[in-house]
C-alpha cells in the first residue's frame, strides 16, 4: 500500500457498469490547473477502474456517454463547483480552474466511496474564502511541535523541491486547502533569510507546484529583518527608512517569487520582535508591512497570540486569558484591508478544552482567520488517538453575538458576518517526513477533516471522517465501524483522563507531553490550576479577573455566573470547592474520579476493538497503530493515577466507589 498516497490510495474496486464505462476527459480549458485534474482523474481511474482514460478537446457526440466534461461556466464562487450527470456523462463546471480541480477530486471522491453514478448532482461552493496550513517547520528540518518526523520542506537550511512535494499539494487540493505557509511563526537564523536571493530559486520552483494545484505559498516572516539581515539599525514601524526598506524587500520578492500570497507574523509574542519595542502598536507594524505587500496583491496574517511569557504566579490580578483581547480590540478598524488578524479558537493555547476566544464577536472592523492546531501538541502528539474535527465544529457553532442572534464564529470566518473576503480558517500542520505523513495513521483524519470543514463547514464530523476512512482503507464494514467508533470517541475520551472542567495544562512543561498537575503551577506562563486542599479552578468571573466579561451578552452572564457556567468549562471561570455540584448532580471531586477511570475504560475498548482489526487493514499499518494504542492504554492509566491521586491527596475525599487511588 502506497502510505504516502494517504486518502489518495487509489485501490481497485467493484464498480458499476457506469462508471467502469467512462472512457474520455473533455475539456477545451488549457492552463497547468485544468490540466492537473485531467492527469488526477486519468491516474485514479486507471488505478480504480482500470480504464486508461483518453484525454480529448472535443465535446462528446450527441449519443455518446461515458465522458466526463471539464468546463468554465459563470456562476458559482471562486473554487466553487457544479458536478453532475446528464445522459451518461459527468459534467464538471466551475468558474475557475481552482473549482474545476476541487470537481475533478469530488468526482474522485464518489468513486471511491461507490457513489451512485447515476443522477448525480453536487453543487458546492467553498464556505471559507482563505482554507490554510500553517506549518511550523524550521530550516535546519526540525519541526516545532512536530510529531511525524522531520520536515518535507526543509533540510540542512536548503528548500526541499520533489515527488513529496507534489503528493504533498494534490493531497491538500484534494480537500480544498488554498494556501500553505512553510516555515515556523517563530523566525529566526536561515528562516529570516527567505525574503532574500538566498531561496528566490527554490522558493519558485515550490510556487509553482503549488500554483498548478491552487495553492497559495505563504511565508513566515521575521518582524526584525531590517535587522537581522544587517542592513539598518532599527524597526520602528513609523520610521521612514524603515517603511521604505520593507517597500523595496517586497517589490523584490514579490517580482522573484510569482503566486506568493502574503506573510504570516508573529510579533511580540514569546520573545519575538515587534512594534512594542518602538513603543508602537499591533496596528503601526502590521499596517507598514501591509503597505509594501499591496501592490502585489499581498496579504499580511498578523496573529494575535500576544501575552506576557513572564508572569509572577502569584499575581492573580493579570490573566493570560486577557491578553489577546487586551492587546486587540482597542485596534479594531485600524487595520488595513489587506491584514487578516489570525486568533487561536481558545484565549489560552489550544488546550483539549477551552472556551471560545473572545475576540471572536469582540472585533467587529478586522478581517478575521480561526487558527486551530491539527498538531497534537497538547491532545496526545499523535501517540494517542483524537480526532479534533467535533472540537472544531463547537467552536465554529459558538454563538458570539457580534451583530446578532445568529453570529457564530463560522458566520465571522466565512465573512458573513461582517462581508469580509479576506478571512477563513488555518491550522497548525500535522505533517512531517513520515511515510504516512502523519505519525498516528489517525492523525491523517484530522488533517482530511481540517480541510474538509473549512471548505464546508456544515459536514458532520462522523461524515468527514466516515469518508477519510473509506478512502483510506477500503469499503470494509468491519473497519469503518470500528475506526468510526475509535475516532468518534478519542477527543472524549483523551478529555476525560486530561485535565478536569476545562482548566488545562497538567503537562510537562516544555514538551507538553505526559500529566504534570503543578509542572506549570509555579512557572511564569500564566497558566494556573490555583488547587489547594479546598478546591479548584480560576476566579474569571467578575470578582476575579473579569475574564468573563469580555464577551457579549448573554454569553458574559452565562460563564460569570456559577449557576449558568457549562460544567465542562467550570474551572476555567471559577474556583470552586471540591465538594460544589455540577449540573450532572455530581461533585468536583467525584467527577475528577470518574471520568478518570471511565476515560481509561473507554480508551480499552477503543483498543480491545482495534486489536479486532487484524489482518484487515494493512499489515504495516496495523502494526504501527497498535503499538501507539498500546502505549495510548498505558499512558491513559498513567493520567487516570497521577491525576485522581494528587486530588485525593489534596482534598482527602475518598472516591464513593471505592476504586483504587494512591
Ligand atoms: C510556534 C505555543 C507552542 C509554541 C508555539 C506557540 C505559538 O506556545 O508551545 O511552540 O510556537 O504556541 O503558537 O506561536
Amino acid at each position: 500500500m502506497g502510505f504516502e498516497q494517504a486518502w489518495l490510495v487509489y485501490a481497485k474496486r467493484e464498480v458499476s457498469a457506469q462508471w467502469a464505462g467512462v472512457h474520455t476527459i473533455c475539456t477545451e480549458q488549457r492552463g497547468r490547473i485544468t490540466e492537473h485534474a485531467a492527469a488526477e482523474l486519468r491516474t485514479a481511474f486507471s488505478q480504480i477502474t482500470g480504464e486508461e482514460l483518453i484525454l480529448c478537446s472535443r465535446l462528446p457526440e450527441t449519443e455518446e456517454t461515458g465522458c466526463i466534461l471539464l468546463k468554465l461556466a459563470d456562476g458559482r464562487r471562486e473554487g466553487g463547483y457544479h458536478l453532475y450527470e446528464e445522459k451518461g456523462n459527468l459534467r464538471i463546471e466551475a468558474s475557475d480552474e481552482a473549482g474545476l480541480l476541487y470537481g475533478a477530486f469530488e468526482l474522485i471522491k464518489q468513486l471511491q466511496l461507490g457513489s451512485a453514478f447515476d443522477g448525480m448532482d453536487i453543487c458546492k461552493d467553498p464556505v471559507m474564502p482563505l482554507r490554510m496550513l500553517n506549518h511550523w517547520d524550521n530550516m535546519d528540518g526540525s519541526i516545532e511541535r512536530g510529531y511525524s518526523g522531520e520536515s518535507f520542506f526543509f533540510d540542512h537550511n536548503e528548500i526541499l523541491v520533489d515527488e513529496r512535494t507534489v503528493t504533498y499539494a494534490r493531497l491538500l487540493a484534494s480537500v480544498g486547502i488554498n494556501g500553505a505557509v512553510i516555515n515556523n511563526v517563530n523566525v529566526k537564523d536561515a528562516a529570516t533569510w527567505l525574503i532574500t536571493d538566498r531561496y528566490f530559486e527554490k522558493l519558485r520552483q515550490l510556487s509553482a507546484v503549488f500554483g498548478d494545484y491552487g495553492i497559495r505559498l505563504f511565508l513566515s516572516l521575521n518582524y526584525a529583518a531590517p535587522i537581522e539581515l544587517g542592513e539598518l539599525t532599527s524597526a520602528d514601524p513609523l520610521s521612514e527608512e524603515v517603511r521604505e526598506w520593507w517597500k523595496r524587500r517586497m517589490k523584490l520578492v514579490f517580482e522573484q517569487v510569482p503566486n506568493l500570497g502574503g506573510f504570516l507574523i508573529k510579533a511580540d509574542s514569546e520573545g519575538r520582535p515587534g512594534p512594542f519595542t518602538y513603543g508602537r502598536t499591533h496596528a503601526d507594524g502590521a499596517n507598514m508591512i501591509a503597505e509594501a505587500v499591496k501592490p502585489y496583491g499581498g496579504l499580511i496574517i498578523w496573529r494575535c497570540f500576544v501575552y506576557n511569557c513572564m508572569q509572577d504566579w502569584r499575581d492573580y490580578q493579570t490573566d493570560r486569558a486577557r491578553s489577546g483581547y487586551d492587546n486587540f480590540t482597542g485596534l479594531d478598524g485600524l487595520f488595513h484591508d489587506n491584514v487578516i488578524l489570525q486568533i487561536k479558537n481558545g484565549p489560552m493555547d489550544f488546550q483539549v478544552r477551552e472556551p471560545v476566544h473572545p475576540l471572536f464577536g469582540g472585533l467587529k472592523a478586522s478581517n478575521q482567520i480561526l487558527e486551530v492546531q491539527i498538531a497534537q501538541e497538547y491532545t496526545g502528539q499523535q501517540r494517542h488517538v483524537c480526532y479534533l474535527i467535533p472540537m472544531f465544529k463547537e467552536v465554529l457553532a459558538f454563538c458570539t453575538y457580534a451583530a446578532g442572534a445568529d453570529d457564530t464564529v463560522e458566520e465571522i470566518v466565512s465573512g458573513r458576518t461582517f462581508r469580509q473576503t479576506k478571512c477563513g480558517m488555518a491550522a497548525v500542520a500535522n505533517t512531517g517526513n513520515d511515510e504516512n505523513w502523519t505519525g498516528h495513521d489517525l492523525a491523517a483524519a484530522n488533517l482530511y477533516g481540517f480541510g474538509r470543514l473549512a471548505f464546508e463547514p456544515s459536514a458532520s464530523a462522523e461524515e468527514l471522517a466516515r469518508e477519510w476512512i473509506i478512502r483510506t482503507f477500503g469499503g470494509d464494514k468491519e473497519v469503518l465501524e470500528v475506526l468510526l467508533f475509535i475516532l468518534m470517541n478519542s477527543w472524549k475520551a483523551y478529555e476525560m483522563y486530561n485535565a478536569p472542567l476545562g482548566i488545562g495544562w497538567m503537562v510537562n512543561p516544555n514538551y507538553h507531553y505526559g500529566p504534570n498537575v503543578d509542572g506549570y503551577e509555579y512557572d511564569r506562563w500564566g497558566t494556573y490550576h490555583r488547587a489547594d486542599h479546598m478546591g479548584i479552578g480560576v476566579d474569571r468571573s467578575r470578582n476575579g479577573t473579569g475574564y468573563a466579561g469580555l464577551y457579549r451578552e448573554p454569553n458574559a452572564s452565562m460563564y460569570d455566573n456559577l449557576e449558568s457556567c457549562p460544567d465542562e468549562l467550570l474551572l476555567f471561570f471559577h474556583h470552586v470547592p471540591y465538594t460544589h455540584r455540577l449540573k450532572s448532580g455530581k461533585t468536583v471531586i467525584q467527577h475528577i474520579y470518574d471520568t478518570h477511570f471511565e476515560g481509561v475504560e473507554l480508551v480499552d475498548e477503543m483498543v480491545e476493538r482495534f486489536e479486532g482489526l487484524e489482518g484487515r487493514l494493512p499489515e504495516k499499518a496495523y502494526r504501527r497503530m497498535l503499538e501507539r494504542f498500546r502505549h495510548q492504554k498505558e499512558h491513559a492509566r498513567e493520567w487516570r493515577d497521577q491525576i485522581n491521586t494528587y486530588f485525593y491527596r489534596k482534598s482527602g475525599i475518598a472516591d464513593e466507589k471505592g476504586r483504587k487511588i494512591y
